[in-house]
């Protein structure tokens, strides 16, 4: 019944048969996240430190209504070149497959679709989560209900404070998801390797990363694992600089009245607009750093099984 949704590439397919570590990873970063062609160039070099990490890279998207892990380079230029391609959460899933539309995985569905192919790895830029003001307007993004649910390890540099990130802590608290710092104590804010907030618990090594996660699930403690690695120092962001940024497209966003799944992407490109190139930059590079933790750490998880 699933193959008539899920299309898992010859090679990705070989890699999970055979216990092999596979790493998954979205598309939302490539169609919505950064401008072409660099983010095709990103998506393409990540899916190369992946493998030369010892693991299998397989990103994720719905391509004409299928649910695709594993995509071929055209496929990734595809994405990162056509607009029109949906940012495709949780609940627009059964609309995108229903209508053969395309569509870019967030963590919340690339999570979904990489559960359905039985990888337990993924490696992004940052997470969704609560977003400043949610008191009053209660946006707060489907992917921490997703880490709540769905046993996935999403491998982050933690979320941008376009975010409320104090009570993306309290909600991931109270899911029971456990938001782990590789080798930091501080949970790290994407640009930023500080953010204020302490992590849960501070993990040193991918061999121990794995232990946690393999104990978690044989345990029957469903849901994935936040694990934030910070951005290497030499491309972290001025705190001030990017803060500043920050507050100016949440006003902007606020005035224009931008809500729902706007949002998110909205704050994106405006802290870009200010940033500049600088923000590109990290933002590439602490993705390059997360892929090669994601691929370590599936490499672990699979000396486990
Ligand atoms: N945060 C980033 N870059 C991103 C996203 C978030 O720094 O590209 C994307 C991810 O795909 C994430 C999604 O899952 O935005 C969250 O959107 P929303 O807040 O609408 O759930
Ligand atoms: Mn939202």
């Amino acid at each position: 019944m699933l193959e008539k949704y899920l299309d898992i590439n010859p090679e990705v397919k070989a890699a999970l048969m055979e216990g092999k570590p596979v790493v998954a990873l979205e598309s939302t970063i490539i169609s919505h996240g950064m401008p072409y062609p660099k983010n095709v160039e990103t998506a393409l070099k990540v899916e190369s430190i992946i493998r030369e990490n010892g693991a299998i890279p397989a990103t994720i998207a719905i391509l004409e209504g299928k649910l695709k892990v594993g995509l071929t380079t055209e496929e990734v230029e595809f994405l990162g070149k056509t607009s029109g391609v949906i940012k495709t959460s949780r609940r627009d899933i059964p609309f995108i497959v229903a209508n053969k539309l395309n569509g870019a995985t967030t963590v919340a569905s690339t999570m979904i679709i990489a559960a359905l192919a039985g990888i337990k790895v993924f490696a992004t830029g940052g997470i969704g989560g609560v977003h400043r003001g949610a008191a009053q307007t209660m946006d707060i993004s489907a992917d921490l209900e997703e880490l709540a649910m769905t046993d996935v390890a999403v491998v982050c540099a933690g979320c941008k404070s376009i975010l409320d990130i104090g009570l993306t802590r309290e909600y991931l608290e109270t899911k029971g998801v456990p938001v782990v710092g590789f080798q930091t104590e501080e949970l790290p804010a994407f640009y930023t390797r500080k953010s204020g907030f302490k992590v849960d618990y501070k993990v040193d090594s991918e061999e121990i990363l794995a232990k946690a996660l393999k104990a978690k699930w044989d345990l029957g403690l469903e849901g994935g694992m936040v694990v934030a690695n910070p951005i290497p120092e030499e491309f972290e962001m001025d705190y001030d600089t990017i803060n500043n940024a920050i507050e100016t497209a949440v006003k902007e966003a606020e005035e224009k009245g931008i809500v729902g799944k706007e949002s998110t992407p909205f704050l994106l490109s405006k802290v870009k607009e200010i940033t500049g190139g600088s923000s590109l930059e990290s933002n590439i590079q602490l993705v390059f750093n997360n892929a090669k933790v994601g691929a370590k750490l599936a490499v672990e998880l699979s000396k486990l099984q």
